[in-house]
């Protein structure tokens, strides 16, 4: 009788193979971060008492498993973060559009098709490859769509710095993306975070029509008018 000896996997070069094949399948940034996000829980649960979700429901109604991917997904131990670019290059008339009462403007992440779809499609596509390479493995793909903190997991996976709007920050695209993430058991190297850059710069804080960012990082979506 034959038998099966496992693979060995080197986790390193799967790392390097799986930040390749996201960009190939048009991501513009892929990070890998761990699963700790302590701190992140604590200013969570801050945001809640205080009732800034308003009626946001869902964010109070999964207790810890926004906070612990573990919990949410057992066996869960690395996230593979995605970054997706949703600025429109041909979009050039926006302040024209924004000045002129008489015409309305679509918010820029709300021009393309269903960022959901496209960004689980192509997660899916990565968790193919990666299946291809190690054979099985638990995973599970997710974009706004799941009591999953994107931004936290972004920001550790190394795709860009918070900024003081609390979105995350690329140098060379600014915030004008969507965040996917792949949930899984593969023990990956990770991704160091990157240091912030918003400096003693306030200008989201102070340009924000209804004031909703009240104090750097902290958002009152209740004032939010894109609820
Ligand atoms: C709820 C939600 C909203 C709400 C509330 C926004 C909010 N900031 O919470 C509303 C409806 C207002 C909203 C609006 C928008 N959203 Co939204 N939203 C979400 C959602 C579902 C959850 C966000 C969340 O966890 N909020 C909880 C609070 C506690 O998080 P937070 O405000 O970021 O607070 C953290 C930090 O401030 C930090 N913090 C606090 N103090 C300090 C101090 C320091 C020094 C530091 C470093 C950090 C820090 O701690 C908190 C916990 O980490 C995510 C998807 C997801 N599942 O993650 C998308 C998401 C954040 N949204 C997204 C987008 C694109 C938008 C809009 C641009 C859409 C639009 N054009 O209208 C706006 C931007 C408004 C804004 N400035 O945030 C993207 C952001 C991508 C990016 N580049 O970061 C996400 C990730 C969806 C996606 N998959 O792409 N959104
Ligand atoms: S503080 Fe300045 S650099 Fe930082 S997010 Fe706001 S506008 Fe951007």
């Amino acid at each position: 009788m034959q038998i099966e000896t496992p693979q060995i996997v080197d986790y390193t070069a799967l790392a390097t193979k799986i930040k390749e094949w996201g960009r190939e399948l048009g991501f513009q940034a892929v990070g890998i971060a761990d699963i700790n996000l302590h701190d992140a829980e604590e200013r969570l649960l801050d945001w809640l008492a205080r009732d800034f979700h308003g009626e946001m429901d869902y964010m109070a109604k999964h207790g810890v498993k926004r906070s612990r991917p573990a919990e949410l997904i057992p066996g869960t131990l690395r996230v593979i973060s995605v970054r997706m670019d949703y600025y429109p290059p041909t979009v050039k008339d926006g302040w024209k559009v924004i000045e002129d009462g008489s015409r309305a403007f679509i918010s820029r992440y709300a021009l393309g098709r269903d960022y959901h779809k496209v960004l689980r499609k192509r997660l899916e596509k990565l968790a193919q490859k990666i299946r291809i390479e190690v054979g099985g493995f638990s995973y599970r793909v997710f974009t706004d769509s799941a009591p999953v903190m994107e931004v936290e997991l972004a920001y550790k996976a190394r795709l860009g710095w918070r900024g003081k709007h609390t979105l995350l920050l690329s140098r060379d695209h600014g915030s004008w993306f969507f965040l996917g993430e792949l949930y899984t058991d593969l023990p990956l190297p990770i991704d160091e975070p990157e240091s912030e850059h918003c400096g003693t710069c306030m200008a989201c804080i102070q340009v924000c029509p209804t004031q909703a960012i009240i104090a750097p990082y902290k958002l009152d979506a209740r004032r939010c008018i894109s609820i």
